[in-house]
């Protein structure tokens, strides 16, 4: 995908905040801390245009960007960080759901890990909200350029084996550094869009 323009749209956590649904949309969601921002940045080809924070679990907001005049991403925030107050948690859960349910431009959602950690609990349970929902999602495994390649593999295949997944067509290993898998994530999300004529 060509990159031609990205802009920050606005920032909100209830219906009434959601900017107008115009264009086809895709969520990014995972845990506090495992490179949603990163992953954002290097998928729209922009260092900083999505705040990768050194504190995790800051971001409480649902964050949309829109790309190229065709697109908008919605980097949603973070979840299962242990320093999170139990309201916080509620919060998001609600925030979440209410998004995920009503969000009528909503193709597709990105569940991103760390590909050190594998699917966890909290992971595999978004997995089958998105699914109930028929929200297809797109199972994103970053941070792949912490391991060795041998380690790399060894674990692509212990992840794929634990969850039943086929490690090359089931989950995109990324790597915001790299950017590898940066354009397999691109061909699912394009795979996703209306074709536009010309
Ligand atoms: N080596 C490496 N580091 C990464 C990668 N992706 C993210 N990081 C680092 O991981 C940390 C967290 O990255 P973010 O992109 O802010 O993660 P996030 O999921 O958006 O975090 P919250 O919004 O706080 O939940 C930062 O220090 C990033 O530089 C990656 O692919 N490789
Ligand atoms: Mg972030």
């Amino acid at each position: 995908m060509k990159i031609r323009s990205t802009a920050f749209i606005k920032s909100g956590t209830r219906a009434e905040h959601y900017p107008p649904p115009e264009l086809p949309e895709i969520a990014f969601a995972g845990r506090s801390n495992v490179g949603k921002s990163s992953l954002l940045n290097c998928l729209l080809n922009r260092r900083n245009l999505v705040k990768v924070s050194g504190t995790p679990g800051r971001t409480q907001l649902l964050n949309w960007f829109n790309v190229n005049d065709e697109l908008v991403v919605c980097d949603l925030p973070g979840y299962g960080f242990a320093k999170v107050p139990n309201s916080v948690r509620g919060n998001w859960g609600r925030m979440i759901g209410e998004y995920l349910r009503d969000r009528e431009a909503l193709l597709a959602l990105v569940i991103i890990v760390d590909v050190r950690r594998g699917f966890q609990d909290d992971d595999l349970s978004l997995i089958d909200t998105a699914r109930e929902l028929q929200l297809q999602p797109i199972l994103v495994a970053t941070k792949c350029d912490k391991l060795k390649r041998n380690a790399l593999m060894n674990q692509q295949a212990k992840i794929s084996k634990k969850h039943g997944f086929d490690t090359k067509r089931d989950v995109i290993w990324f790597s915001a550094s790299s950017g590898a898998g940066r354009e397999q994530l691109w061909r699912r999300i394009r795979g996703l869009l209306p074709v536009v004529d010309g």
